[in-house]
């Protein structure tokens, strides 16, 4: 039985690019893996990130780390859904971060209000008839393959074009199977069968994601790409993931002055920060465009 009894709930918008807060329900991701895995301290500290911030609460109980290997259904349900369930109860907007049909609905059922599948439906044949059926907005990341070998697919001509190919195709899917465009949220799947240079150039063409109208989700946070730019310059050691959180405020702030809809980030309130100043610099640049436009129309 859906927590929601009328209607579901439409896309979540704010004023400035949004914080998606993570609480990952595992003893492997790759920057918090183990920390949250106790169901009363994960609920705990996603309250607190909802407090420092958050608009929305993200909760994933399989890591999709580069070769993380998959869990089994039952394991991901046990993990996610007492997690759901509680931040739901604190007030908190949650959404939960799986590539099973049968985790999302059972998410939706106990109160989450989006689905975020990295796969896009890809991974799961029934995710896109669920995502339409619970009429919740539905995440469609690039993604190529599971993480086991994922490294093995970051294989682009030219990696801005070829995932907005990529992503269109995919959108065109799960609207053939019921999910209603307005529901749509597209993110470059940054990592997700990427070089580091792939990144980069993924966040300096982000523009190209935004044609087809829907909202951007931008998940840079604490991952590769940064480690290595930020590397011991003696060592060339990447840095370490737990201090790469300066550096994704600044992909956020970046992220929000191009237009994303929301960043997903592990430390939300310097994201919280950064959204307010990317999206400000965005505003003020809207407004000096208009000026310039009304000055070129009275000549
Ligand atoms: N990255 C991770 C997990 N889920 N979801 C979306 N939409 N976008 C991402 O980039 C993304 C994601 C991997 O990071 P984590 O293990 O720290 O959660």
């Amino acid at each position: 039985m859906s927590a929601y009894k009328t209607m579901p709930p439409a896309l979540p918008s704010w004023d400035r690019c949004g914080v998606m807060g993570i609480v990952n329900v595992t003893p492997d991701s790759f920057s918090d893996g183990g920390l949250w895995l106790d169901a009363g301290r994960a609920v705990a500290h996603g309250l607190e990130l909802a407090a420092q911030g958050a608009d929305i609460v993200d909760v994933g109980g399989e890591s999709t780390r580069p070769g993380a290997t998959r869990i089994t259904c039952e394991e991901e349900l046990r993990r996610v859904l007492p997690v759901v369930r509680g931040l739901v109860a604190g007030g908190a907007l949650v959404s939960v971060d799986t590539m099973r049909a049968q985790v999302a609905q059972a998410a939706v059922d106990e109160g989450a209000c989006l689905i975020n599948d990295v796969s896009g439906g890809r991974a799961d044949g029934e995710m896109a008839r669920v995502a339409a059926k619970t009429g919740v907005p539905f995440v469609v990341m690039h993604w190529r393959g599971h993480s086991g070998g994922m490294d093995g697919l970051a294989d682009y001509q030219d990696v801005s074009a070829d995932v907005v190919r990529e992503v269109g195709r995919q959108i065109d899917a799960v609207v053939s199977a019921g999910v209603d465009i307005d529901n749509v949220i597209v993110d470059p799947g940054l990592g997700f069968a990427k070089s580091r240079s792939d990144d980069w150039d993924l966040l300096a063409g982000i523009d190209a994601l935004t044609q087809f109208g829907c909202p951007v989700l931008v998940g840079a946070s604490r991952k590769r790409f940064l480690g290595t730019l930020l590397a011991d310059p003696c060592s060339g050691t990447p840095r370490p993931a737990r201090e790469r959180d300066a550096a994704t405020a600044a992909v956020s702030a970046l992220a929000a002055a191009r237009g994303a809809w929301a960043v997903r980030v592990h430390d939300v309130a310097g994201s919280a920060d950064a959204v307010r100043v990317g999206s400000a610099l965005r505003e003020a640049d809207e407004r000096a465009q208009l000026a310039r436009s009304a000055v070129v129309s009275s000549h």
